[in-house]
């Protein structure tokens, strides 16, 4: 039997956010990004996911000379402390050059500024000693249909692939699909699709994904078909495991909080097909409650590995043998109460 996977743990700085929603202020005291370092540090998480301005703040209004300057500072911090970067990601969502889109605006000079941005992105995360680039597509999808072509869409996306892919020979993209917010519908929003998307770039082995539960949940799929999906392809490369309670906004709930059987059906997939064999990390994409005291921020991120390691105890322990027989039997009553019992302790 191949041997069991010891799994790393990370999440990003955004996971410890300070309360704001669109409706609200802050309801925890702001902290430096230092803080957030030692809190990954002292809770025993092994790497960081970065977006490029969490890397070099102000980005847009930096040289390219001193980009490089700033990233090699923080990896000289990050050595220090013994973190590792998971990845970067280019923030494509927040400046004014994106408000109607990032690789896919009706702007050639907007464009344009996306791809720039990611290639300057591929830089840092080579300074960070990264080979690993996610894409969140946020802004490309359409609001009004007949604002945009969703075919002209796809030959705009595959072009800044292929300059990012071009910039760096190292690099892989690995594409984040959402199905809508802020978009009402993104042109990327199953695994589905952005493995479709790899195969028409210029290197489609350097383009994989990363799959959210919550996403897929929006999607209206099952996060666990998602996994076996992607790694059939090969290309499950990151992971941002959270939950999400039904079709709303997207919510970054604790792992597990809405569904234990979902996730436990997500790490019997992780498992069965050996996620984290490559070093891959497993990310909690979570949020702290808006009502969460600054003396609890970490729980969400503590109890979601917690939750985590204890299901995939749950899915070694699952007597496999037996499940195998009812489904043989076609007994899918039985299996339905055993895989209940079994995650009740029964
Ligand atoms: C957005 C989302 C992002 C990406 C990183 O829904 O999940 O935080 O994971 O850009
Ligand atoms: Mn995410």
């Amino acid at each position: 039997m191949a041997k069991k996977i010891d799994y790393k743990f990370c999440f990003g700085p955004w996971n410890i956010s300070e309360g704001q929603d669109p409706y609200g202020p802050t309801t925890r005291p702001a902290q430096t990004f230092d803080w957030k370092l030692a809190q990954l540090k002292k809770h025993g998480f092994e790497a960081m996911m970065f977006h490029d301005d969490d890397a070099v703040p102000d980005i847009d209004s930096k040289s390219e000379q001193q980009i490089r300057k700033e990233a090699k500072e923080l990896k000289k911090r990050l050595d220090g402390l013994g973190i590792v970067a998971e990845m970067v990601a280019p923030r494509l969502w927040f400046a004014p050059q994106t408000i109607d889109g990032a690789y896919t605006s009706n702007s050639k000079k907007d464009r344009q500024y996306a791809i720039d941005r990611s290639l300057r992105c591929i830089d840092i995360a080579n300074i960070l000693d990264t080979d690993l680039i996610v894409l969140w597509l946020a802004r490309e999808g359409s609001y009004l249909r007949e604002s945009k072509d969703a075919g002209r869409a796809l030959d705009y996306l595959v072009e800044a692939l292929d300059k990012m892919l071009a910039h760096d020979k190292r690099a892989r993209l690995c594409i984040e699909p959402k199905p809508n917010e802020p978009m009402d519908h993104a042109y990327v929003p199953t695994i589905g699709h952005a493995v479709a998307v790899s195969s028409l770039t210029r290197d489609p082995k350097r383009v994989g994904v990363l799959i959210e539960s919550a996403h897929a949940i929006l999607a209206g799929l099952d996060p666990a078909d998602e996994i076996d999906f992607a790694m059939k392809f090969g290309k499950l490369w990151s992971l941002h495991l959270n939950d999400q309670n039904g079709l709303k906004y997207d919510q970054d709930r604790p792992f597990g909080n809405v569904s234990l059987r979902s996730a436990f059906d997500q790490i019997r997939a992780l498992e069965r097909n050996g996620y984290g064999r490559n070093g891959e990390y497993v990310c909690f994409d979570v949020h702290p409650f808006r009502t969460t005291k600054p003396e609890h921020w970490m729980d969400h991120l503590l109890n979601s590995r917690r939750t985590f390691e204890l299901l995939v105890k749950k899915v070694r322990s699952f007597d496999e043998k037996a499940a195998a027989k009812l489904v043989a039997d076609r007994n899918y009553q039985a299996l339905d109460q055993m895989v209940l019992e079994h995650l009740l302790g029964k």
